[in-house]
């Protein structure tokens, strides 16, 4: 621990970790992402960040270094806020201030911080840090833990971790303990036990349920991690794991989010077995889709939507088995597919809302709920559950004026909230929950893909000069500018049958996202096309014109 006056210890860190200034970072939607060769001094600098945050909240604050599904000469960093939730936003400038600070305004940024938000520098402070398995990872840790210790923080580097571990301990240290112990062996165990004891609790014929599954660990974290729960779950899953990082790059043709976007399986897993059921994790596990390839060969994809859903029916049932009053719901974004939102809607009743992309958005408005199942259409999602929704499930599951049926769905319910990890998405943990369901129900892929079928879309990418010319309103459902823009999206949109369309600027690239759906591949993707056409037009494109997409 150094002794330094605060002044002179940023300054001898900022001289090991110095700022180009060339670039501008920003801390977004899902932390600072970007090439990793530039990182150190931003990492360096989020080390002082999250010190503070520790004394503002005087709590444990967690970062996990991590680019997520991003190519792996990429990487980035995550901040997770004491009860495992995504930074606060206002904090968010804060990350993107003092990540474009200077080397000689460090000091001073730092020094205004404390005095704005009149933190105690003479509290303690900790930090739980963990990363990906990215080669650029390592490194990036250390300047991390220089700006931890410039500051006087004291830290845990927990080493190798998915994100949703990482969230999971920095929840457990702040509950102490009353979310389950901080440590690997912990997690294992509290979601094996979990695991085994909702199996348990349902009396099926396994005639048709299979517990055997092929795993794509995007040769990431995922990968490892999985294989360590595998050891705690005494076979009662037959885990074959494929792109374990033992060859093949991170994210390369691999892993959730090529396998959402390519609509295709990903290089390096056999799939040719009819039936076999297929996850894919994305680069730090906190993604997860299944597939599966059909007796003709055909392709099917169990995205963040089929999950949703697939919890979201269950735990209705379970709600309702046990006579439970309260108040769920599904939250979705606008790439949600249509079918799944009125297969939620006019099959399970369950009420959906709409946010905005991107997790924490998603996260703050299921909390609106007693019970918030949300999920991305890529995969990310989890269940929250209220305190009152936690308390009631606990004590029907022990009263005794209740039928057993009754008593059995409140048990199973409160087993199943062990088992999911509500501080964030967790491919892990969302895989277990769907083995349960799937195990409850004796269903196989096909049953379950069954439930809906998804309207053909088409997702596109358009160039302009300036993204922000493009805003929106309504869960980024209705563009409010360029004028013009949407009136003329909805005289296109009326063109077709069942059709759907919406453009947002991405969080992430510099480009707008356009998405379309319709009855037909061939509609969406015409769709999609004209849309992208507009967008070009009116938004100032730049570059080549949008190409017309062809049809699978
Ligand atoms: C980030 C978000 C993800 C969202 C995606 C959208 C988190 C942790 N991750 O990866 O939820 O779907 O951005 O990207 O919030 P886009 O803005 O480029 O479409
Ligand atoms: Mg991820």
């Amino acid at each position: 621990m150094n002794n330094l006056p605060v002044h002179q210890a940023i300054a001898v860190g900022a001289s090991k970790h110095p700022h180009k200034g060339k670039n501008v970072f920003s801390y977004g939607t899902a932390g600072i992402r970007c090439r990793a060769d530039i990182l150190d001094p931003v990492l360096y600098r989020l080390g002082l960040l999250v010190v503070l945050r520790s004394r503002a909240v005087r709590a444990t604050i967690g970062v996990v270094i991590t680019a997520s599904h991003n190519p792996e000469q990429d990487n980035g960093a995550k901040v997770v806020e004491p009860m495992g939730e995504m930074l606060l936003q206002t904090w968010e400038g804060y990350a993107t201030q003092i990540a474009n600070t200077s080397d000689e305004d460090l000091g001073q940024c730092v020094q205004s911080l404390i005095s704005e938000l009149n933190i105690d520098m003479a509290l303690p402070a900790n930090i739980f840090l963990a990363r990906d398995t990215r080669p650029s990872s390592f490194g990036l840790a250390q300047a991390l833990i220089d700006g931890i210790q410039a500051l006087k923080g004291d830290y845990i580097d927990y080493g190798l971790l998915s994100t949703p571990q990482l969230h999971y301990m920095v929840r457990c240290q702040n509950t102490q303990g009353g979310y389950g112990n901080p440590t690997e062996h912990g997690y294992y165990s509290k979601l094996a036990s979990a695991f085994t004891k909702v199996r348990e609790q349902s009396e099926t014929d396994e005639s048709e349920y299979t517990g055997e599954l092929s795993v794509d660990g995007a040769n990431g974290i995922g990968a490892l991690k999985i294989q360590q729960m595998c050891q705690h779950l005494n076979n009662q899953l037959k885990i074959s794991v494929y792109n374990d990082g033992t060859h093949g790059q991170l994210n390369d043709r691999c892993g959730a989010d090529f396998v959402k976007v390519q609509q295709k399986p990903p290089h390096g897993m056999p799939t040719e077995e009819a039936g076999r059921k297929c996850v894919s994790l994305d680069g730090d596990a906190d993604r997860i889709v299944y597939y599966f390839v059909d007796s003709d060969g055909v392709f099917h994809l169990l995205d963040g939507d089929k999950i949703a859903t697939l919890i979201a029916g269950y735990i209705q049932e379970l709600l309702t088995a046990a006579n439970l009053q309260l108040n769920m719901g599904l939250v979705q974004t606008a790439y949600a597919n249509g079918s799944s939102t009125q297969y939620a809607t006019d099959v399970l009743k369950v009420p959906v809302a709409c946010a905005c992309t991107g997790v924490k958005h998603l996260h703050h408005r299921a909390q609106d709920f007693d019970v918030g199942v949300y999920f991305e259409a890529n995969g990310h999602g989890t269940v929250l559950f209220s305190a009152l929704a936690t308390e009631k499930i606990n004590s029907a599951s022990q009263d005794e004026r209740l039928s057993s049926d009754q008593r059995q769905a409140a048990t199973t319910l409160k087993y199943l909230q062990d088992l999911i990890n509500e501080t964030v998405g967790d491919a892990i943990s969302d895989m277990l929950v769907v083995e349960c369901i799937l195990h409850a129900k004796g269903w196989t892929m096909t049953d379950w893909n069954a439930a809906y079928t998804d309207l053909p879309n088409r997702q596109l990418k358009v160039k302009v000069k300036d993204r922000r010319v493009i805003q929106t309103t309504n869960a980024e459902r209705c563009a409010t500018t360029p004028a013009g823009l949407q009136e003329a999206i909805d005289g296109i949109v009326s063109k077709y049958n069942n059709a759907r369309s919406f453009v947002r600027p991405s969080g992430t690239e510099d480009i707008v996202r356009i998405y379309a759906e319709a009855d037909t591949q061939v509609a969406a993707d015409s769709l999609a096309y004209e849309v992208a056409t507009k967008v070009y037009h009116l938004a100032d494109g730049v570059g080549d014109p949008p190409a017309q997409p062809s049809s699978s």
